[in-house]
């Protein structure tokens, strides 16, 4: 019988403990189809953070080393510098890598490290219990904003792609979501040039990830994904931020 679907191999067998409607076990099954497609599975070491997402290092059928609270883009960086034969991605939340490792983000891109950084960003602080980001929407809800996100207070939520496109060290840079089969095609797109700008040593490179947090939004899966389209679509700006023009052709 003619195969005509199989989960990749780039993915372990052992289940997602994700909650239901959570996009993290999306993102990383994209993660892992483009390490497969580019036949990366044998050279490849990811870096994880804290976070929902910290529990990728037994999803991926690949090297894993796990580092500090916003530290993977400083691991990730001592890791390819001693070889930078290997392709080196980090996988973080918006609370690892634009709260508690924003310095580490802006510096590894400043300093165009040959790494791959994915952001997954559902708006909050998911493991801990649903606290405040920077990325939290003005007049979000959250355990540590029960009136919502005031400005006054807490300032503005943060782009981190955004901000990052502008540094010279950033070779790409794009902001996707899995939220439909069309979205899913072209957070691939994304996540294979995000690798192939490593490959070709071009520089650092992100891809940002939309994504739903269902238990602490208090919403069900298909209400987040409609909440997600809604209020985080608007505020993110969302596909190729910055792209190289070789790229393009
Ligand atoms: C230095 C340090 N501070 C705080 C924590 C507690 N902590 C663990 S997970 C987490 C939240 C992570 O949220 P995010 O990065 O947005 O990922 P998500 O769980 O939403 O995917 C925090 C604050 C920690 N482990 N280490
Ligand atoms: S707490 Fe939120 S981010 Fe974590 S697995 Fe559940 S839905 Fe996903």
């Amino acid at each position: 019988m003619r195969v005509l679907f199989e989960k990749t191999q780039a993915l372990t067998d052992v289940p997602f403990h994700y909650c239901p409607g959570c996009t993290h076990g999306i993102v990383q099954r994209v993660i892992g189809e483009i390490l497969e497609e580019l036949q990366l599975l044998e050279k490849t070491v990811g870096v994880t953070g804290v976070g929902c997402g910290g529990f990728s290092e037994q999803y991926f059928n690949v090297d894993f080393q796990g580092s500090a609270h916003g530290r993977a883009p400083a691991v990730a960086t001592g890791i390819k510098r001693a070889h930078p034969e290997l392709i080196v991605f980090t996988y973080q939340g918006d609370g690892d890598m634009v709260s508690i490792g924003m310095a580490e983000a802006i510096h590894a891109a400043a300093r165009g490290e040959k790494i791959t950084a994915f952001l997954v960003n559902n708006s909050n602080y998911g493991m801990t219990g649903g606290q405040m980001a920077p990325t939290t929407l003005i007049g979000q809800k959250t355990s540590t904003s029960p009136y919502g996100r005031q400005s006054e207070e807490s300032g503005y939520p943060v782009d981190l792609p955004a901000l990052l496109c502008n540094l010279k060290g950033a070779a790409y840079v794009a902001t996707v979501s899995v939220d439909t089969p069309a979205n899913v095609l072209k957070a691939k797109r994304a996540v294979r040039l995000a690798f192939k700008a490593q490959i070709e040593g071009l520089g650092f490179s992100l891809v940002q990830f939309l994504s739903t947090c269902p238990t602490n939004w208090g919403l069900n899966p298909v209400d987040s994904i409609e909440w997600m389209q809604e209020h985080m679509f608007p505020e993110f700006q969302m596909g190729e931020l910055k792209c190289p023009e070789t790229f393009r052709r």
